[in-house]
Order: structure tokens, then C-alpha cells, then sequence
């Protein structure tokens, strides 16, 4: 810029300065501590995801490969990537992750980094890519696409040396160029140990702190994929939450900073994972958790587990685990050996995806008219039910406490509370409280504490209310809140 221009935009601010002092118009509140990225927003609002762990351990009912597999036994003859995304978008499933390679270091793209890949397999004459299927599968059903990329490799002669580690780039630069764009890139935490390393067949231990060298490896990431999310136990996006059980700590703020298991300088793979849960309240990144689960007890398919596929309603449990305490679930579907989704694990997505369509489709507070005991000028309470999520209801700087009134005119019978806060000013709000007007006077319904991107309340019985307050007991900053919606579950 000018400094003609300089001092003519320098002008202007002035103007606008004194015009809103003169009439009042509306300042939103300064953020409070640690902020989302544009990138973490995005991978916010997907709140569901999905997982497919498919690899040689499929056909060899193994749940890590050792490393010295035979190509050939990967053979999913019926393979049908269209048929494997569809049950996970009809589930409300908003990306789907792929193993691209796990630790048994098959590789299901035709790399040139190795020959161990569905290249040298008898799958498809050696011509299939089970990345492009599914990548292509993905984007059709309206999914993002995602890749895991085991960076333990029990396959790779040069594994523990420096060399492995630009084999590993190369792999991640072609599957971040070839593959469109890549929403979240998902680097595990399980390193070193026994493989086969090109026959060797030992143990090689490495430094997880130094050996994979990870913020060069992210800079790499960040290069080509400037908008994926990056997953690890430290991030540097979006941190897995600490338990493979698909369950967040309750509270689960986004904001951590993490720290190794003896106290020093975490890195992935060597975390203190009880912390990975909860977050740190005053934490100074903003850091969220993904809570990975699998449908099945085990990661990979395996026949002998057909019969114990979580039911509907343990999804939709664990749904409220991790979705309703602001994470994302990451629910692992492993296909079979015919290169498909199992029926009952097909069931089970339906299962969920009916749910969430009948709870989900219709906010009973919509419309509703809000009081408040303190709105920020032209950040009305009325913002709360608004349908909008770019718009918020603020309280005034210092107010920590605040309560905001819905009168729906008649009663409406729910079982679902939905809050979000307008987090692109941060996590402000550390706990709250619902009330129902009953008999002349307030009754407490529920209470909670983190909401972050969202809080969802599950009350145990429907709820009827002609008039409810929310109750905000304790904030770090002036509240901002962006939603407060009601839903009723499907009876039955
Ligand atoms: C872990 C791996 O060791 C498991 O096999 C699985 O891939 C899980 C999601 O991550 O680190």
C-alpha cells in the first residue's frame, strides 16, 4: 500500500471509529485464550468421520502385520468402494479416513517407493488403487477424504535409519498429490518394535522425540495440503483423545498443551494420555480431540467378530461421548475380505444414520422468543435460535454470568439440548445450567460444563417446557454463545 493509501485507510478506521462511538454501534468481544485456525473450523463441523482399516491383516486375521506378507494374499475379489462409502454418508458420516499403509507396510496405492504394494499383488492384474477407489467413492457421496500413514513400517529394509525417513515423505507426497484434496492426515503413535525389515526379521527401537523428524514432515503437509488437518497425539491440528474406547473426558476443553509421559516434551507416541481427554482448561494451543473407535473389538476385520459389531444404540452412545462433548468421532468400519462392509456393521450405520435423521432433522427452539439478564448491543439472545452459526448472542465485557429466557408459547416435549459457543473467540464458557419453569417457579433440568463447538445434553426422560432459561454460572470471558437448540429423539 501507498502511503497515500496508508493514510487514506488510516482515515477511514478513524471514521468509523468515531461514527460508532457516536451511535453506538456494535464491537464483538475481544477473543478469549487460545483460538481455532480456519483449518480447525472446517474439520470442526464435519463432527463425524469415519475410519476403513483394510489391509493383508484382513486376510490373515492379524491385527499388526509382521512385515513379510506375500502381495498376493491380498485379493478382495468383490471390492466395491462406491458400496463401502454409501452406509458411512447414510450414517451422516462427513469424511472417511483410509490405512494407506499401516504397520505392516503394504501399500495400497501403486507407489514407487516400494514393490510391496497392490501393485505386485494378483488384485486387478497389479493395476488396482484402492486409494483412488475410495478417494473417488468419497467425493461422489459428498464425504472429504482422508489418509493414514503409518510411519512404523515392519516391511522397510531402511526402517531406523535415516533413509526410511524420506521414503516415508515420498510416500505422503504421493498420496497428497495424486489423491485431490485430503482433509485430515493421520500420523499414529505406534513406533518401533519386532518386524521384518527386509528380512532381517529384529527388533529396531527409534527416538520417537527425534527419528521421524515430524516438523519437517508437517511443513511437508502443510505444502501440499495446506488445508488438511493434521492428527497426532500432539497434533499440531487436532489431537487424538487419549483411549481407543471413542469416549471424550467430560470436560473436554480444545485447548492442551501436552506433555511427555515422564513430564518433558511430548511427541507422538509418547504422550500423557490421561490428559489427552480432558484438555487443559487454560491450555495456550487450541488442540481437539478426535476420538477414534472401531465398530468391531478389533481394528481389522475378522470373521470370528461378525457377532460383536456395536448395536445402534452403542453408537449413538458413544455418539454423545465424544460428539456431545465437543470432539469429533472417528468410527473405524473395516471391510472384509471380499473388499466390502459387513451386513451387520451395514445395520448398525443405518442404525445410526435413522437416528440422527429423526433427532437432528427439526430444532424444536427455532423461533422462540429470548429475553436476556445481558445482551451486548447487537448481539442479541435472540442469535441463540436463529439457525444461523456465523451469528451470537454476547454478553458485556466483565459479565461472567448471564442468563438468556425462551418462551415458545406453548409446551414442546424434548430430550435434546444442543449449545455452541462462537468459538472463533475461544472457549469462554466453563459451565452452565438449564432450567425449566414449572409450578411458579425454576427447576434445574441439567447441567454441563465445556461446550466449546458443542455441547449435546441427553436427558434420561422427554422433557415438556413452555418456557426454559440457560444459565450461564461460570465463564472465563464474557459468554458468546451461537446456538441453543432442543430436539426429540424417536420413541421407541
Ligand atoms: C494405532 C495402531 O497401532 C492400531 O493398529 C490402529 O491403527 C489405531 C487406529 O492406531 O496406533
Amino acid at each position: 500500500m501507498t502511503r497515500r493509501g496508508f493514510s487514506k485507510a488510516g482515515a477511514a478506521a478513524g471514521l468509523l471509529l468515531s461514527a460508532r462511538r457516536a451511535f453506538g454501534a456494535a464491537t464483538g468481544p475481544a477473543p478469549y485464550g487460545a483460538v481455532p485456525s480456519d483449518r480447525q473450523l472446517r474439520w470442526h463441523r464435519l463432527e463425524t468421520t469415519a475410519f476403513l482399516h483394510f489391509t493383508v491383516n484382513t486376510f490373515t486375521d492379524k491385527e499388526w502385520g509382521y512385515g513379510d506378507e506375500d502381495p498376493h494374499i491380498f485379493a478382495p475379489a468383490k471390492f466395491d468402494a462406491y458400496a463401502i462409502v454409501e452406509p458411512l454418508a447414510d450414517a451422516g458420516m462427513k469424511g472417511v479416513i483410509l490405512t494407506a499403509k499401516h504397520h505392516d507396510g503394504f501399500c495400497l496405492w501403486p507407489t514407487a517407493t516400494t514393490d510391496h504394494s497392490v501393485r505386485t499383488s494378483a488384485w486387478r492384474g497389479g493395476k488396482g488403487d484402492v486409494v483412488r477407489d475410495i478417494a473417488d467413492a468419497a467425493r461422489r457421496h459428498g464425504l472429504a477424504f482422508g489418509i493414514y500413514l503409518s510411519p512404523w513400517d515392519r516391511h522397510e529394509a531402511a526402517y531406523g535409519t535415516p533413509e526410511y525417513i524420506g521414503i516415508y515423505r515420498r510416500q505422503l507426497r504421493e498420496l497428497l498429490t495424486n489423491y485431490g484434496e485430503i482433509f485430515e492426515v493421520w500420523h499414529d503413535g505406534a513406533n518401533g518394535g519386532d518386524g521384518y525389515y527386509g528380512g532381517a526379521r529384529e527388533k529396531r527401537t527409534i527416538d520417537k522425540a527425534t527419528y521421524y523428524d515430524w516438523p519437517r514432515t508437517w511443513e511437508l503437509v502443510r505444502k501440499l495440503q495446506p488445508n488438511a488437518a493434521i492428527f497426532s497425539d500432539v497434533g499440531p491440528d487436532v489431537r487424538w483423545v487419549g483411549n481407543e474406547r471413542g469416549i471424550a473426558g467430560d470436560p473436554c476443553w480444545a485447548a492442551y498443551d501436552p506433555v511427555g509421559e515422564d513430564g518433558g516434551p511430548a511427541s507422538p507416541g509418547n504422550v500423557r494420555a490421561k490428559e489427552s481427554g480432558t484438555g487443559h482448561r487454560h491450555g495456550s494451543r487450541w488442540l481437539p480431540a478426535e476420538c477414534d473407535v472401531s465398530i468391531r473389538p478389533g481394528w481389522f476385520w475378522h470373521a470370528a467378530q461378525d457377532g460383536r459389531v456395536k448395536t445402534p444404540a452403542e453408537l449413538i452412545q458413544l455418539f454423545y461421548q465424544a460428539v456431545g462433548r465437543g470432539a469429533n468421532l472417528l468410527l473405524n468400519v473395516p471391510p472384509n475380505r471380499d473388499g466390502l462392509l459387513g451386513e451387520p456393521d451395514i445395520a448398525s450405520l443405518r442404525g445410526l444414520g435413522k437416528y440422527r435423521r429423526e433427532t437432528f432433522g427439526r430444532n424444536l427452539a427455532a423461533g422462540a422468543r429470548v429475553t436476556a439478564s445481558n445482551s451486548r448491543r447487537g448481539f442479541a439472545a435472540a442469535h441463540l435460535v436463529d439457525g444461523r452459526k456465523d451469528t451470537f448472542w454476547a454478553a458485556d465485557d466483565g459479565v461472567l454470568a448471564a442468563d438468556a429466557t425462551l418462551d415458545f408459547g406453548s409446551p414442546v416435549m424434548f430430550s435434546v439440548i444442543r449449545l455452541r459457543e462462537a468459538i472463533r473467540l475461544g472457549q469462554r464458557v466453563d459451565a452452565v445450567a438449564i432450567d425449566t419453569w414449572k409450578a411458579g417457579s425454576w427447576e434445574t433440568i441439567a447441567t454441563a460444563t465445556s461446550i466449546g463447538p458443542r455441547r449435546l445434553v441427553r436427558l434420561e426422560q422427554p422433557v415438556a417446557a413452555t418456557r426454559l432459561r440457560l444459565r450461564v454460572t461460570q465463564a472465563s470471558a464474557c459468554p458468546a454463545l451461537a446456538e441453543f437448540a432442543l430436539f426429540a429423539e424417536p420413541r421407541g
